[in-house]
């Protein structure tokens, strides 16, 4: 029997395409003492994966050329020399892009899966408590404060905005890059304003929206959505920075914000904020997100693409909007 690999075949120069990667059958290699082989059912792709196939010095090491890509995935396990990990236990690790796979046993993570095993790579996982210590810690978001959240109907994005809502916001504004998504927003999360950034200037939309200015802006996109935040926000207004996708791609050095005086006049706090400094936070997100996904408070959902062999399209996809809430591949 042999497995099926996703490996990085070269180096994208601005818009990844699907020659970038390349598929690699295996002889799976025997299990060695506490380890175990995992089966993978479900992957996850995310905007990060694209700055890691760049070759630069970044917060995460680049993906070697001719192996296999990295992401969290969900499994099971169908061998096992660890007694605490037999087999049929569901686990969470960071060995996706690959049918499966051996794992020393400290390099998973049990879940329980009688939910939906997507949920641990989404809206209870990595992007979750992105969402919940980004809007919570780092722009220490307060009841009563309008906030404005941008790639708002994906994973990240549209968890910040119902975590705003259901902790008391004033206002909830979030930009998305289709009028279905926006009708998404507005009719199923329960978002106060919504609009198409590709329908016009953002700094033009965003004013409309809020006509009081915002408190926070949570920030996925870069580029003129935070030159627009920076126009709107409210004296000692906060930005959490959590990605600029608008900018992932670019080739080029990409122009600056050019009202950045406004972080002196309106005396804001932009913070930057990678989720791997709020493990100390997931037992708290956990309880309270998981309370509202279970009471329905909390909605999400998932654009899933079927087959390890669909992995590349979906992932760029993604960076084109492509998907509504978490993108994911299913492989079983
Ligand atoms: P996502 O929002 O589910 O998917 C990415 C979305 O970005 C796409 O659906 C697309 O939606 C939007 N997009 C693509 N190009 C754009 C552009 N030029 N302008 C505006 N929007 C664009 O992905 P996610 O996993 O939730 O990640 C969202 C952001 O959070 C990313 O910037 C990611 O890097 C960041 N992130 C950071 C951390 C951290 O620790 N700092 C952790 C997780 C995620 P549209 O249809 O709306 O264009
Ligand atoms: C992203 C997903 C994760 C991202 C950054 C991270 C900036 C960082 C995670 C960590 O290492 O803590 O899309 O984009």
């Amino acid at each position: 029997m042999t497995a099926l690999e996703v490996h990085l075949a070269r180096r994208p120069v601005g818009v990844p395409s699907l020659d970038d990667f390349a598929f690699v059958e295996i002889t799976p290699p025997a299990l060695g003492p506490g380890e175990v082989r995992v089966r993978n059912h479900v992957m996850s792709v995310d905007p990060y994966m694209r700055g890691r196939m760049n070759d630069v010095k970044s917060y995460a090491p680049p993906f070697p050329l001719g192996a296999p890509m990295e992401g969290g995935a969900v499994g099971d396990i169908v061998e096992s020399t660890v007694d605490s990990l037999p087999v049929g236990t569901f686990v969470l690790h960071n060995a996706g892009w690959r049918s499966e796979v051996v794992l020393p046993g400290a390099a998973v993570v049990e879940v329980d899966p009688s939910l939906p095993l997507g949920a641990y790579l989404g809206v209870l996982g990595m992007p979750g408590l992105t969402a919940y210590a980004g809007l919570l810690d780092v722009a220490e978001f307060q009841p009563g404060d309008t906030v404005f959240v941008s790639a708002a109907a994906g994973a990240v994005g549209a968890v910040v905005g119902q975590i705003a809502r259901l902790r008391g916001a004033k206002r909830v504004i979030g930009s998305a890059g289709s009028a279905e998504k926006v009708r998404y927003l507005l009719d199923e999360l329960g978002f106060d304003a919504a609009f198409n950034y590709k329908d016009d200037r953002v700094v033009k939309q965003l004013a409309a929206a809020a006509p009081e200015g915002i408190e926070v802006y949570f920030d996925n996109v870069g580029g003129e959505h935070l030159e627009a935040a920076l126009s709107v926000l409210n004296v000692h207004g906060r930005i959490a920075v959590c990605g600029m996708i608008s900018q992932y791609n670019a080739t080029e050095p990409n122009p600056a914000p050019r009202n950045l005086i406004q972080i002196v006049s309106k005396r804001l706090t932009v913070r930057g904020l990678l989720v791997r400094d709020h493990a100390d936070r997931r037992a708290d997100f956990l309880r309270e997100v998981g309370a509202w996904v279970r009471s329905g408070e909390l909605r999400y959902t998932e654009t899933v693409v079927d087959g390890l062999r669909n992995a590349p399209s979906a992932f760029l996809s993604l960076l084109e909007g492509g998907n509504t809430g978490k993108m994911l591949v299913r492989l079983i």
